[in-house]
C-alpha cells in the first residue's frame, strides 16, 4: 500500500488548509503502519544506584509541601527530553519522603501503583485505608480515590510510581483535585474491611455496597512464597508468573495497568513471546540481565528498564546469585479492552 505523494495544486493545498481538512492518502501508512505497529518507546534501563543519589539531592534541595510530591520521572529517552511517560501508555517515576514528612492529600483521574524499593517506615493512606509499605509491596491508589504518603521510620523512602497518565492525557481527561487531610482520615473500619475483604470476606451488612477495589495492598512477603512454590510446580523451562488480580472478579488489579510478578530461577533464559503491549520491568530481588530489542540491560534490585511494543525480549538472572524477581507493568488491560492484544512467537 505505498502512495507516492499526489501532486496537488498549490491552490487545492490552500483551499482544503483554509477549510481545515487533510488528505488522508498522504497521511494513512504514517497512521497506520504496515505489519506492526511503530513503538516510539526507546528501551531504557535506569539503575538505582544512579537515581538515588540524585533523588537525595531533591530531598535536599526541594521541600516536600513545595514539590507535592519528590518525584524524579523516568523520562522515554525516544520521546525527547522531560517526556512525561516511560513507554506509550505508562508513566513512571521514582519518589523520596523522608522520616517525618507528608506528602499532602489529594486525588486524580489516573490511577496509580507504588512499588516499595527501600526504606522502613513509610505509609500510604488511600480513602481512609492506610497501607503499610515494605520493600517489594505494590499498592495501589486507584482513579478518584484521595491519598497521601507519610513517613514514620528513619531514612530515606522510595518507590516506584506508575501510572496509566499518557493514557488519560491523550484522552483529555487528565486532572487533580487538592485535598484537606480531613478528606482521608484514616478509617480503621475502612483498613479493617479491606483486610478481610483480601481473604474474600466482607462484613455480611456491608454486601450490597460495590467496591471495585477490594484490594490496595499486595505485600511482597505473600508474592515471593507464591513465586517459590509455583516454580516448584511447574515443568522445567515454564515461565513462573504470577498476575495481580481483583480476588472479587479474577480480573486485574486496576482497569489499565497490568501487573505481573515473575521468578527467574537462576542460569535459566527466559524468551517470552513478543506482546503488543509496552511494558515497565522492575527488579524487586536478584540481579541478571536482559535483552530488550537487540540492547543488553544488566541489573539489579531497584532497577528499572522499559520495552516497547511488540519488543522481542530475553531475561536471565545471575547464575551465581539464585533467582531474580521481576515486576512487569505493562498495559495489557487496556489492549484487552480494546480488543486487540496479541502474542507473537519470538523469533
Ligand atoms: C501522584 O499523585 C503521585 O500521589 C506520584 O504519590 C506521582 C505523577 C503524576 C501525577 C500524579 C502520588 C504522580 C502523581
Amino acid at each position: 500500500m505505498e502512495h507516492e505523494t499526489t501532486e496537488l495544486s498549490r491552490e487545492y493545498r490552500g483551499a482544503l488548509a483554509d477549510a481545515k481538512l487533510t488528505p488522508l492518502w498522504e497521511h494513512l501508512s504514517n497512521a497506520l503502519p504496515h505489519g506492526l505497529p511503530a513503538g516510539l518507546t526507546s528501551a531504557n534501563l535506569w539503575r538505582y544506584q544512579d537515581v538515588r543519589p540524585l533523588l537525595l539531592q531533591a530531598g535536599e534541595q526541594v521541600p516536600v509541601e513545595k514539590a507535592e510530591r519528590r518525584v524524579l520521572v523516568l523520562s522515554d529517552p525516544g520521546r525527547g527530553q522531560a517526556a512525561m511517560q516511560a513507554t506509550g501508555g505508562i508513566y513512571a517515576g521514582i519518589q523520596l519522603i523522608l522520616p517525618g514528612e507528608t506528602a499532602p492529600t489529594h486525588r486524580h483521574s489516573p490511577s496509580a501503583a507504588r512499588v516499595v524499593i527501600e526504606g522502613k517506615g513509610g505509609f500510604t493512606v488511600v480513602n481512609g485505608q492506610r497501607c503499610d509499605m515494605e520493600p517489594g509491596d505494590v499498592i495501589l491508589t486507584p482513579s478518584g480515590q484521595w491519598h497521601d504518603h507519610g513517613h514514620d521510620g528513619v531514612g530515606p523512602f522510595t518507590w516506584l510510581d506508575v501510572l496509566d497518565l499518557p493514557v488519560f492525557t491523550a484522552v483529555e481527561s487528565s486532572y487533580a483535585e487538592p485535598g484537606r487531610a480531613s478528606c482521608n482520615q484514616e478509617d480503621g473500619q475502612a483498613t479493617m474491611q479491606s483486610r478481610f475483604r483480601s481473604n474474600g470476606l466482607a462484613v455480611a451488612h456491608s454486601l450490597q455496597r460495590t467496591n471495585p477495589y477490594p484490594m490496595l495492598r499486595f505485600p511482597w512477603k505473600t508474592t515471593r512464597a507464591a513465586l517459590i512454590e509455583l516454580a516448584d510446580n511447574v515443568a522445567q523451562g515454564e515461565s513462573v508468573e504470577l498476575s495481580y488480580v481483583n480476588p472479587e472478579t479474577g480480573e486485574s488489579c486496576l482497569p489499565i495497568l497490568g501487573f505481573t510478578a515473575i521468578m527467574l530461577p537462576a542460569g535459566q533464559d527466559l524468551t517470552p513471546a513478543r506482546r503488543s503491549p509496552g511494558a515497565v520491568f522492575h527488579v524487586v530481588e536478584g540481579s541478571g540481565e536482559s535483552s530488550v530489542d537487540g540492547k543488553t540491560f544488566a541489573w539489579s534490585a531497584g532497577d528499572t528498564f522499559t520495552a516497547s511494543t511488540f519488543a522481542q525480549l530475553s531475561h536471565r538472572a545471575d547464575t551465581a546469585k539464585g533467582p531474580a524477581f521481576l515486576l512487569r507493568i505493562d498495559d495489557a488491560p487496556l489492549h484487552k479492552k480494546l480488543g486487540f492484544f496479541q502474542e507473537r512467537k519470538s523469533a
